[in-house]
């Protein structure tokens, strides 16, 4: 079959101007009716519920259609840098309320369906929400270009579209039970998939050295097998703009020449599995958050979006003739953390093996095309490939990354002759204990720049992970501190508080987030207050309606809503956030606190455990035990409560956020690279108890050391403790209320009497404690206890809550996108 050029540029206009229907409701009805009797095949009277959610969201595609024509035009006319989001993950949260927003439809699509006797509600809850990610990795690439569409910035996003996403969660028996997550299975209408402008993408084989026709000797690359990438585009609106960037997420399918091989031998089931095997490579989402599996599949996975995505650039996106030298002018690839950065040895290999560049002519201009960013500490998660694997899969790749490798260290030994132990420390491969490729540091070498996502982060980075290369290269290092879209994650999360604010400010702050500022007089404001506590007041009853149908979770209504949501990670700390729970229960009913003396509080846990971590899911269980017994303990009714409710994804977050009153940001120090749930609650008004790590840092700076409840050791404490030899068991020895804790979790009181049912974290925590929260528990009580404290004096915390959000408009994404155009990307 034929895969015709796309049309030249000039006529691109003449086939006449692409007009979106008139936001009028009228048109809307008109649109949506279409939608469903020609696009869906069916009559209203006869329609379900899903066939009217694909509808509305096809019509509301239709109002993006010309933006995101027109954007796709200027874009290819202009020659404007783009920027290339190289992401293997893009945790978007549903669509459909994100694109009325971005189109300001809401009001007229209410009344639309409003005509057609539709609720809007059940179609919006309709939507599965695309879940391409773990955790804040993806999600913050999705902010990212969300904020790039509103600032009218060329980025393509480029990703995988995995067939499941990150995996729903249910419990049985308090125990994580995984369900595979087909989020395609109802239809999926914000995608265009492009079968005509597939991409193929090698493997395996060997290479095979030869003399070009100039006398030069060169190798090239013999593969053995290959699968195809059919890109999908997503619209990516610009708020209220005009303009709409492209996400493109690859999807694997088996090329015909692969599978008539095999049918010429025969074997046709043999043909059939081959079929599956190539397009297992973008099925599933790997579950991990921090801590990346050394899989096969997972290579294959990255070099396969990598591949197609320099491809598509290349070849499709410049103009034909484009002159490969001026490549830095056009484009810079982000490297989301080292996932993508396989695409290092791709441009070389593309300019090198395919356009015949010199390779110091390639290096220089691939340096300048990638920038790394790095979103971890934890040395476990630093990814490595073992030569073997890599040589295996990509035998040329590998070579490049050895030549790399050999060129620069000979750089480096011009600077500091016989300085081999340097030098040593600076090689992308490792020796031991099997010869390997450190990703971070080929990211580093073949990057112009790199950074951090939150200032301690940095600073810890140049430090600790990559000291030699920041002495090598003091320039290269930067920060950006991460950011949130305030357009999700207040104004359509946060209706009620977004019209209080706007009400007081104006509308400007939805893209200027720092307006938010203009608030802080209104902290002295009584009748502000008191409408502020009313919108946080009606958004827990919203949430408690929520659990109530999600979950079947009955919550009291008048008790501090204290939150922790995030992935389950045991630097995270969720075990300590349980110690103070069981703590307080324990107090109560051992007698020394009265129920009536305690701030009646609602603790909400949200937590996905990879598949695989096993004292991850132990705590989910204990977790699950705990909430059980406490809730069940008419002892504390009403005054402690624990929900846990299931599968925490954007969708539950954009509801769970605005609700809460305290945000848990409870990390070792040292541990979190920023955090961004930390800005959500920030912004949505929620006081935060807090170590002093990641982002949190940045937000004590910013909100005050009096809106802030900070608790912990700091980084260098962590540090000299451990050089010092951290003993848990000294602090279960001399700490009354710790050992009284632990003892009534130890000893069955939440496992009908199981003691061995929690003994996996209990004796964790004792004898290991990897992440320190013994030594950090009773700086955690007594911080709560200021928590307490202050929630006891409804003005002094809603000042504070007030404070906290006028304070908090640095965390705007829009912002990390200038401070990425200025530090990074030069465009
Ligand atoms: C973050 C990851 C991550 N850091 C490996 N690293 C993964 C690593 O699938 N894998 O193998 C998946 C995810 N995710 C998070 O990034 C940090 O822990 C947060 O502190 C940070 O806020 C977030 C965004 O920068």
């Amino acid at each position: 079959h034929r895969i015709g050029p796309t049309m030249p540029m000039s006529s691109e206009r003449a086939s006449g101007p692409v007009e979106a229907p008139d936001k009028t409701v009228e048109e809307f009805v008109a649109a949506f009716l279409n939608e469903l009797n020609f696009g869906q095949g069916v009559l209203l009277s006869r329609s379900t519920i899903n066939d009217q959610y694909l509808a509305l969201a096809r019509t509301v595609r239709q109002y993006l259609m010309a933006g995101w024509l027109e954007t796709g035009v200027q874009r290819r006319e202009s020659g404007r840098k783009t920027i290339g989001y190289l992401s293997a993950e893009y945790l978007l949260g549903r669509q459909l309320s994100n694109a009325l927003l971005a189109t300001d439809l809401q009001d007229i699509a209410d009344e639309a369906m409003k005509q057609c006797g539709i609720d809007i509600a059940a179609l919006r809850a309709q939507e599965i929400e695309p879940g391409l990610g773990n955790g804040g990795l993806g999600r913050l690439a999705a902010c990212f270009v969300d904020s790039l569409a509103t600032m009218d910035v060329p980025c393509i996003g480029y990703g995988i579209r995995y067939e499941y996403g990150i995996f729903r969660q249910t419990f049985e028996d308090n125990r994580q039970v995984e369900v595979p997550d087909s989020w395609l299975s109802l239809g999926s209408p914000w995608e265009f998939p492009h079968p005509e402008r597939q991409v193929r993408v090698d493997f395996g084989g060997r290479t095979e050295t030869y003399t070009d026709d100039q006398g030069r000797e060169r190798s090239r690359w013999i593969p053995d097998w290959n699968v195809l990438g059919i890109p999908y585009h997503h619209m990516v609106p610009g708020f209220r703009n005009g303009t709409v960037n492209t996400l493109r997420l690859w999807s694997a399918k088996a090329t015909q020449a692969f599978d008539l091989q095999i049918f010429n031998s025969g074997d046709y089931a043999a043909a059939v599995r081959a079929q599956t095997f190539a397009e297992n490579i973008s099925k599933v989402l790997y579950p991990e958050d921090s801590t990346p599996q050394g899989k096969e599949l997972r290579l294959q996975q990255q070099y396969f979006f990598v591949a197609c995505s320099l491809h598509d650039f290349i070849q499709n996106t410049l103009p034909q003739d484009f002159d490969l030298r001026r490549l830095p002018e056009r484009i810079i690839f982000q490297l989301n953390d080292t996932h993508p950065v396989i695409a290092i040895p791709e441009l070389m290999r593309i300019l090198v093996d395919r356009k015949g560049f010199d390779w110091d002519e390639a290096w220089d201009i691939t340096r300048q095309c990638f920038a790394y960013t790095c979103h971890t500490l934890l040395p476990e998660a630093l990814e490595v490939w073992s030569a073997e694997l890599l040589g295996r899969l990509l035998p040329r790749h590998l070579e490049i990354i050895y030549r790399i490798n050999k060129e620069f260290l000979e750089e480096v030994r011009e600077t500091f002759p016989g300085d081999e132990m340097r030098i040593r420390s600076m090689s992308i491969i490792a020796e031991h204990p099997e010869r390997s490729v450190r990703m971070a540091y080929l990211a580093t070498i073949g990057s112009s720049k790199v950074n951090g996502v939150a200032e301690l982060h940095s600073q810890l980075l140049r430090d600790k992970v990559l000291p030699e290369f920041s002495q090598y290269w003091t320039e290269k290092f930067t920060n950006v501190t991460n950011g949130i879209t305030p357009r999700r994650f207040v104004f359509l999360a946060n209706r009620r508080l977004s019209d209080l604010i706007t009400d007081k400010i104006g509308s400007g702050w939805v893209t200027d987030l720092e307006r938010l500022r203009d608030l802080e007089p209104y902290a002295d404001d009584a009748d502000f207050r008191a409408e502020f506590a009313a919108v946080k007041q009606a958004n827990k009853e919203r949430l408690f309606k929520v659990l109530q149908a999600r979950d079947g979770i009955e919550l009291p209504e008048h008790a501090m809503l204290d939150v922790m949501v995030k992935r389950l990670h045991e630097y995270k700390r969720q075990s300590l956030k349980l110690l103070h729970i069981v703590s307080t229960y324990e107090s109560i009913i051992s007698g020394r606190m009265r129920a009536e003396d305690a701030v009646p509080r609602t603790f909400v846990f949200g937590a996905k455990a990879a598949p695989g971590y096993h004292m991850a899911k132990e705590t989910i269980f204990l977790i699950n035990s705990v909430a059980a017994t406490i809730n069940a303990d008419e002892r504390v009714k009403d005054v402690l409560s624990v929900a846990f409710p299931a599968n925490y994804n954007v969708t539950l977050a954009e509801k769970l956020i605005p609700a809460a009153d305290l945000s848990e940001q409870i990390s070792l120090a040292g541990k979190e690279a920023s955090g961004t749930g930390n800005m959500k609650f920030a912004l949505n008004g929620a006081l935060t108890i807090g170590t002093d790590d990641g982002a949190n840092v940045e937000i004590r700076q910013l909100v005050g050391d009096d809106n802030f409840f900070l608790f912990g050791m700091t980084e260098p404490e962590v540090e000299q403790l451990r050089a010092e030899g951290y003993q848990p068991t000294s602090y279960y020895r001399s700490n009354d209320r710790l050992r009284a804790t632990i003892d009534l979790l130890a000893g069955g009181h939440f496992t009908r009497g199981d003691r061995a049912a929690s003994a996996q974290v209990v004796d964790n925590l004792l004898t290991q404690d990897p992440f320190m929260a013994l030594a950090d528990f009773q700086g955690y009580l007594d911080a709560q206890d200021r928590v307490d404290a202050v929630y006891r004096d409804t003005d002094a915390w809603t000042r504070s809550a007030i404070l906290n959000v006028a304070r908090s408009g640095f965390f705007s994404s829009d912002r990390s996108m200038r401070d990425y155009l200025d530090r990074i990307w030069n465009a």
